[in-house]
């Protein structure tokens, strides 16, 4: 059984998808960050980054204990080579899925996630900060939309590299952030992969979570939350 420990972020949501795709096992143990819990001692021992998603695998091939993972990339690694789907065995179109998941991690999220914050969390707009994210966001969205073209999905079939990059281009769409017409590409990888059953099923368990599948500006942070998440608050 896989225990996620969750919160509604799109990080998490790429495991959740994982999941619901493959009809494995698993728990979700909530995990509030705007409360702070990822600095608690016991999810700093498992999860070192103190972020989300962490899982614990409870039944591991590769060891007789419970297996703590923590970074999504590695987790969905984890889970495609453990369930042997997701991640295609031809080792071209795996090398394939593997640079796109990798950029996913390193560009997309966290470029991604600087443009999420300065948009609608920043206590005030700072043209400069909102100019250079929103650019380098625009450069990466049009390489994922070359990329799809002529593509159902990033490589191979629907894989890993796909449910990395889906819930950080949802995260923008939510909030009307995104001009899909301007990727067409993007836009109708995005769309068919929105209507899949298991990704549905996922979202619907982050909008029970958040009780509206729209959050703009501040809505669902109390003042307090925010300062927890976004200050200073870390482990020292
Ligand atoms: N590189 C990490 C990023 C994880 C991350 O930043 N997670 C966010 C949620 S999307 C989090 O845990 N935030 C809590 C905090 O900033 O304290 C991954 O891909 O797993």
């Amino acid at each position: 059984m896989i225990e996620l420990f969750y919160w509604t972020s799109a990080n998490a949501q790429k495991v959740l998808i994982f999941l619901e795709e493959t009809g494995v096992e698993f728990k979700l143990t909530p995990l509030n960050v705007g409360k702070g819990e990822q600095y608690a001692p016991d999810f700093v021992r498992i999860s070192p980054n103190s972020r989300l998603p962490t899982i614990i695998d409870h039944a591991p091939r590769i060891s007789g204990e419970p297996v703590p993972i923590f970074e999504s990339g590695a987790i969905l690694l984890y889970l495609a080579e453990k369930y042997g789907s997701h991640l295609s065995a031809d080792p071209l179109i795996r090398l394939e899925t593997l640079q796109w998941l990798i950029w996913q991690v390193a560009g997309l999220g966290p470029i991604g996630g600087q443009v999420v914050h300065f948009r609608n969390y920043a206590p005030e707009p700072i043209d400069y900060a909102l100019k250079r994210y929103g650019a380098e966001h625009d450069r990466l969205l049009a390489v994922l939309d070359r990329r799809l073209q002529g593509r159902d999905f990033i490589a191979g079939d629907y894989s890993i590299a796909d449910m990395a990059c889906f819930p950080w281009i949802f995260a923008h769409a939510r909030r009307d952030q995104i001009d899909l017409d301007a990727v067409p590409d993007l836009k109708r990888w995005f769309l068919a992969i929105r209507d899949r059953p298991a990704v549905q099923r996922a979202y619907q368990t982050m909008f029970d979570f958040t009780g509206s599948p729209v959050v703009k500006n501040h809505g669902m942070m109390s003042e307090d939350e925010r300062r927890i998440l976004f200050g200073a608050h870390a482990v020292k």
